[in-house]
């Protein structure tokens, strides 16, 4: 099956009672047993419910993992996984991440004794420099957030595996349709479900895919037992928004691969992260590694200062200025001081952070209303 057909396809069947093409959204917090422990396959609902399971199935399929387990949210996913870990475990990653999640592994983690090291992940020798014994996963983000850069996947497992180390990748820039860690070896693949999976900024929901079963193990008993899930109606809006991921981010990409030729050459830019650009440094990794180059970019302005990037944010009627990235609409924010405000300012710019930098999650509107509107905020 091919990748538009598994996004409609996946594990879906016709609901058995009435034939129902979408999965019923299964509001229940539990489920009649015939007898104790005899029952239809679902006991209590923090466990297990249909909905959810159509939704991991769909996951699963996508990123052709033998296995989904979804989670309320994408941090909440993390957790779950980091949680197989214990005091003395170190956790190579990248010095370029979602603050959300610098902030899980250093506030939440780090207190219970897990170790974290941030370097620049594009340098395979000082990857290969940072292993140490304790060494026990590598936590890949790619394209990065907010500075776009792309990791290679492959050269990171081939070495991971050298040293019986796991993979993980946080896969949420790309989505499924573009980039699919696990067909280059990764261990498990992670999302912030709230963005391109589910798509349209009306649902927060996280999930991890993988077929290795310790993985696997840890997070179903992580299901079970911290129960971070998602209610039903989150995972129907989830497995509702898969169904039109292909058409979404297509649309996305081509605006995106527009506008980042529009800032490239705009008189009061200075620097444009987009890895569709042939001037970034990744480009043909990016060529290599995703199907296309996603619908994220992120830039910089000659006039180098806070104001001028917060008057321009501030000046764009489209884009609206929020949190968050992947949905229908175009949103614009100021990572440093919103996203990635948890890191600390040093650490920030040490990773190449500009307090100025402006961050955009492009759309499908009509690109050149797009444009219109930043041609007008200029
Ligand atoms: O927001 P949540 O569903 O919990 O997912 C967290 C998360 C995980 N991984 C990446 C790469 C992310 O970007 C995020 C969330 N990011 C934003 C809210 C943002 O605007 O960058």
């Amino acid at each position: 099956m091919k990748f538009n057909t598994k996004a409609i396809h996946a594990g879906q069947k016709p609901e058995e009672t009435s034939g129902a093409v979408m999965p019923p959204i299964f509001q229940t917090s539990t489920y009649a047993q015939e007898a104790p422990n005899v029952h239809k396959g679902y006991d209590y609902a923090r466990v297990g419910n249909p909905t959810r399971t159509a939704l991991e199935k769909m996951i699963a399929g996508l990123e052709g993992a033998d296995e989904c387990a979804c989670f309320a949210s994408g941090v909440a996913a993390m957790d779950a996984l980091l949680k197989m870990f214990r005091p003395g475990d170190h956790i190579l990653s990248s010095n370029d991440l979602y603050g959300g999640s610098y902030r899980l592994f250093t506030s939440v983690f780090e207190p219970y004794g897990i170790k974290f090291s941030f370097i620049d992940m594009t340098d395979l020798e000082l990857v290969k420099a940072s292993i140490t014994p304790s060494t026990k996963m590598m936590w890949i983000e790619t394209p990065t957030n907010p500075l776009l850069r792309i990791v290679d996947i492959k050269a990171l497992v081939d070495i991971a595996k050298e040293q019986n180390i796991l993979t993980i990748v946080d896969n949420t820039f790309a989505s499924p349709y573009l980039q699919r860690p696990l067909e280059f070896g990764a261990d498990a693949v992670l999302h912030s479900a709230t963005k391109y999976l589910a798509g349209h900024s009306d649902v927060v929901h996280g999930a991890v895919a993988s077929s290795h079963p310790a993985i696997m193990e840890n997070l179903r008993f992580q299901v079970k037992s911290t129960g971070a899930v998602p209610g039903p109606m989150d995972c129907y809006l989830t497995l509702r928004g898969i169904k039109t991921l292909a058409v979404r981010v297509e649309r996305s990409v081509q605006n995106a691969k527009a506008i980042a030729e529009y800032l490239d050459k705009h008189p009061k830019v200075s620097q444009v992260n987009y890895p569709g650009l042939k001037a970034h440094p990744q480009h043909e990794l990016a060529s290599r590694q995703m199907d296309d180059f996603g619908a994220m970019l992120s830039f910089t302005l000659k006039d180098d200062s806070i104001d001028a990037a917060v008057k321009f944010m501030s000046s764009t009627k489209f884009f609206t200025l929020a949190e968050s990235l992947g949905g229908v609409e175009s949103l614009i924010s100021n990572p440093a001081s919103m996203t990635h405000g948890s890191i600390p300012k040093e650490i920030r710019e040490k990773g190449g952070l500009k307090d100025s930098l402006i961050r955009i999650s492009v759309g499908i509107e009509d690109v050149e209303d797009l444009i219109a509107d930043l041609d007008q905020a200029f």
